[in-house]
C-alpha cells in the first residue's frame, strides 16, 4: 500500500511552521518530516528493544522460532541491556556538559582565563557553603578552586554518594541506599553501566534497570545540577524577565545569527559579540540595520532566561529557520542539532560553524572555541556572519510576523523571592487547593507528532485543573507561542491557580530553563518534601515529555521516577519487547521508588492520569 503523506496540518501546530515547511517544498529543502517519512515503517525489531548488536557473534534478534541470541540473552536481559545503555547516553551528554562548566570555573578561578569571569559572587558562596566548603577569610577565586574540585570528584572513582545529595531527603536517601542506586560518581555510574551491559556481565534485567536508574540519579543530582549551579554562578541567576519567542523574531533588515545547542559557554560570547559598537558598525557598513540575534533549543533557553535573547524555536524549528533565507550564521555547540542543518544552510546563503572539538559537522566550518580564546573566537564569528549579509538573496527571504511575547527565567531562587523568602505560601497554597500539585512538562518534539499538539495541549488542560506548570527545555516554546507563558494565561487557569498568579503576577506555566536545568526542579521538589517533612514521592507532583526523542529525555525521565516523580510519555522508550521490563516501568517500580512511567499519546487522557495522580498524593497527605 502506498504511504499517506501527511499534511502540513498534520505535521504542526503552528502558523510559522506551516508556512517554512510550504516554503521549504518551494524551495526544494527537505525536513526530518520528509526523512520520517522515509524511514517509515520503522524495524519492529529495534523499536520493541529485540536486537542486540553487543558482540559479533550476532547480531541477534529475538524472534518466536529464536527466543534467545547466541550467548543465551532472552528478551529481558537484551531489552534492559538496550535502555541501560541509551539513557547512559543522555545522562553522558548531560554531565559531559556539566563537566565543561567545572573547567570553565576552574579555570577562571586559577585566574587562566580573563573571557570568563564570576558574575554571581552570592550564589557560588551559598553553594560552597551548602557542600561544606568553609568560605570565611576565603576569596572568591579560592572557594571557586575548591568547589570546582569538590565538583570534579563528583565525577571520578568515589565510593559515596555525589555532593548535591544533601538536598535530597533523608528517606530518599535510605531508600537508594536500600536499594544500593545512591549515585556515586558521575563517570563512575555511565562506565559501570556499559561494562554492565557488555557480554557476559549483568543479565538479570531487573538489576540492570536499577543501575539505569543509578545512572540518571547521577545526571540528575550530580551531572546536570552542577552544569545549572555553574553557569548561575559565571553568567548569573535567572531572574523573571520579558523575552519573545517564534519565527518572527528573526529580522528582514538585520543581520542574523542563531545560537543553538546547550552550554552558555559559546553563546553568551556570541552575545557579547554581537553588542560590540565596532561589529555593528561593521553591519551598518554592510547595508543592515544592526545585528540580531536569537536561539533555538536549549542554548537558546539559557540564554533567553539570563538576557532575554529572543527564542526562534524548538527543534523541530531548527531547520525551519533556516528556510526563512535570512538567516547569515548558525553557531552551534553540542546536543539535538541536525546534521541536516548543514545541507539546509547550503540551500540558502546560511554557514554553519562549529564550536566543539566533540561536535564536529562534515560540511559546516569549525572555530574551535576554548576557555583562553572566546571572545576572540565569537567576535571572528559575528565578523563571517556580516560579511554573509550581502550575499543574502532578498527574493528568497520570507520571515513569519508577530513573534509572542513571555515572561521567562523562573530560577528557584526567582520562585522563591516572589513568594517573600520561604517555600510557605506555596505550601499554603497546595493545602488549601488553589493549587493542587504541580507537573513539569519537559522535553523535545519529535516528527512522529503533530508539533506540539501533546505539548501545549497538556500544558493548558493541567492549569484548568489548578496544576502549576513547570517548564522547560523544547516545551518553553510551544507554551511560548501558545502564549501560557504571559501572566494574562492565567484566565484560563481553574480559580484557585487564577488567584495565585494574579496575586503573585506571575503565568500559570513557569518557565525554568534549559533541559539541564531539569535540576531545578529536583531541587524545588526536594525543599517542598524537606519543608513537609515528607519524602518526594509522597508530594503532588508529576513529570511529563509528550513528544521526547532523546537519549537525554529517557535519562531525564527515569531520574524523576527514580526520584519519586511519577513520569508520563507520550510514547514508550525502545522496551515494548520484554514483558518484565514494560511492567517494571509501568508499575513495578511503584513498590520499589514510589513512583512509575505512564504512557498515553493523547494530553486530554494524559492530564486525566496525572490529574489521578496528584489527587491521589494529596489524600496520602490528608488534602482534600
Ligand atoms: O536538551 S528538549 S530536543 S534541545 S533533548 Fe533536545 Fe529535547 Fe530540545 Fe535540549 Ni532537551
Ligand atoms: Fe547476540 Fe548475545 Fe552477542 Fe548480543 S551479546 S549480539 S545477544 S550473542
Amino acid at each position: 500500500m502506498p504511504k499517506k503523506k501527511k499534511s502540513i496540518e498534520e505535521k504542526t501546530l503552528w502558523p510559522d511552521a506551516a508556512r517554512m515547511l510550504d516554503k521549504a517544498e518551494k524551495d526544494g529543502v527537505e525536513t526530518a518530516w520528509d526523512r520520517l517519512e522515509q524511514q517509515t515503517p520503522h524495524c519492529k525489531f529495534c523499536q520493541t528493544g529485540l536486537t542486540c548488536r553487543n558482540c559479533t557473534m550476532g547480531p541477534c534478534q529475538i524472534r518466536k522460532n529464536a527466543p534467545l541470541g547466541v550467548c543465551g540473552a532472552d528478551a529481558d536481559v537484551i531489552v534492559a541491556r538496550n535502555f541501560g545503555r541509551f539513557v547512559a547516553g543522555g545522562s553522558a551528554g548531560h554531565s559531559d556538559h556539566g563537566r565543561d562548566c567545572i573547567e570553565a570555573l576552574h579555570s577562571v578561578a586559577l585566574g587562566k582565563s580573563t573571557d570568563y569571569s564570576i558574575k554571581d559572587e552570592a550564589k557560588l558562596l551559598r553553594i560552597a557553603r551548602e557542600l561544606g566548603i568553609a568560605v570565611e577569610g576565603k576569596g572568591v577565586s579560592e572557594v571557586a578552586l575548591e568547589l570546582s574540585d569538590l565538583f570534579f570528584a563528583d565525577f571520578g572513582s568515589r565510593q559515596h554518594e555525589v555532593s548535591f545529595l544533601v538536598r535530597v531527603p533523608e528517606k530518599r536517601k535510605k531508600l537508594w541506599n536500600e536499594l544500593g542506586i545512591t549515585p556515586r560518581g558521575v563517570d563512575r555510574e555511565i562506565a559501570e553501566m556499559m561494562h554492565r551491559t557488555h557480554m557476559g556481565c549483568d543479565n538479570d534485567a531487573p538489576n540492570l534497570m536499577l543501575h539505569s536508574a543509578r545512572t540518571c540519579l547521577a545526571d540528575g543530582w550530580a551531572g546536570s545540577m552542577i552544569a545549572t549551579e555553574i553557569s548561575d554562578i559565571l553568567f548569573g541567576t535567572p531572574k523573571p524577565g520579558k523575552s519573545k519567542v517564534n519565527l518572527g523574531v528573526i529580522q528582514e533588515d538585520m543581520v542574523n545569527i542563531l545560537v543553538h545547542g546547550h552550554n552558555p559557554i559559546v553563546s553568551e560570547k556570541v552575545l557579547e559579540a554581537v553588542n560590540d559598537p565596532e561589529m555593528i558598525s561593521l553591519a551598518r557598513e554592510k547595508g543592515a540595520k544592526g545585528i540580531n540575534l536569537a536561539g533555538l533549543c536549549c542554548t537558546g533557553n539559557e540564554l533567553m532566561m539570563r538576557q532575554g535573547i529572543p527564542l526562534a524555536g524548538n527543534h523541530l524549528m531548527t531547520e525551519l529557520a533556516i528556510v526563512t533565507g535570512a538567516v547569515e550564521l548558525i553557531v552551534v555547540d553540542y546536543q539535538c542539532i541536525m546534521p541536516s542543518l548543514v545541507t539546509a544552510g547550503n540551500c540558502y546563503h546560511t554557514k554553519m560553524v562549529t564550536t566543539a572539538d566533540k561536535a564536529r559537522f562534515t560540511g559546516a566550518e569549525h572555530v574551535p572555541f576554548d576557555m583562553h580564546n572566546a571572545s576572540h573566537q565569537a567576535r571572528k564569528l559575528v565578523q563571517t556572519a556580516v560579511e554573509g549579509f550581502s550575499r543574502r538573496d532578498s527574493s528568497r527571504v520570507e520571515i513569519p510576523q508577530g513573534p509572542m511575547e513571555m515572561i521567562t527565567g523562573f530560577s528557584n531562587e526567582a520562585i522563591l523571592e516572589a513568594l517573600g523568602g520561604t517555600p510557605g505560601p506555596l505550601i499554603e497554597a497546595i493545602k488549601a487547593g488553589k493549587i493542587r500539585g504541580a507537573a513539569a512538562i519537559v522535553g523535545c518534539n519529535n516528527p512522529k507528532y503533530r508539533q506540539d499538539y501533546g505539548n501545549v495541549n497538556l500544558a493548558k488542560e493541567l492549569i484548568k485543573r489548578d496544576i502549576l506548570v513547570l517548564v522547560t527545555g523544547c516545551v518553553t516554546s510551544a507554551v511560548g507561542k501558545a502564549g501560557l507563558l504571559m501572566p494574562e494565561a492565567a484566565d484560563e487557569a481553574g480559580a484557585g491557580l487564577h488567584e495565585i498568579c494574579k496575586a503573585l503576577g506571575v503565568p500559570p506555566v513557569l518557565h525554568m530553563g534549559s533541559c539541564v536545568d531539569n535540576a531545578r526542579i529536583l531541587q524545588l521538589a526536594g525543599i517542598l518534601a524537606n519543608e513537609l517533612g515528607v519524602d518526594i514521592s509522597d508530594l503532588p507532583l508529576a513529570g511529563s515529555s509528550p513528544e521526547w526523542y532523546s537519549e537525554k529525555a529517557a535519562a531525564i525521565g527515569t531520574y524523576c521516577v527514580a526520584s519519586g516523580i511519577f513520569t508520563h510519555l507520550g510514547h514508550p522508550p525502545n522496551i515494548t519487547g520484554s514483558e518484565t521490563v514494560t511492567n517494571l516501568a509501568l508499575s513495578g517500580l511503584e513498590s520499589l521508588v514510589g513512583a512509575s512511567f505512564g504512557i498515553e499519546p493523547d494530553p486530554f487522557k494524559a492530564a486525566e492520569m496525572i490529574d489521578e495522580r496528584i489527587t491521589s498524593k494529596r489524600k496520602g497527605l490528608g488534602l482534600s
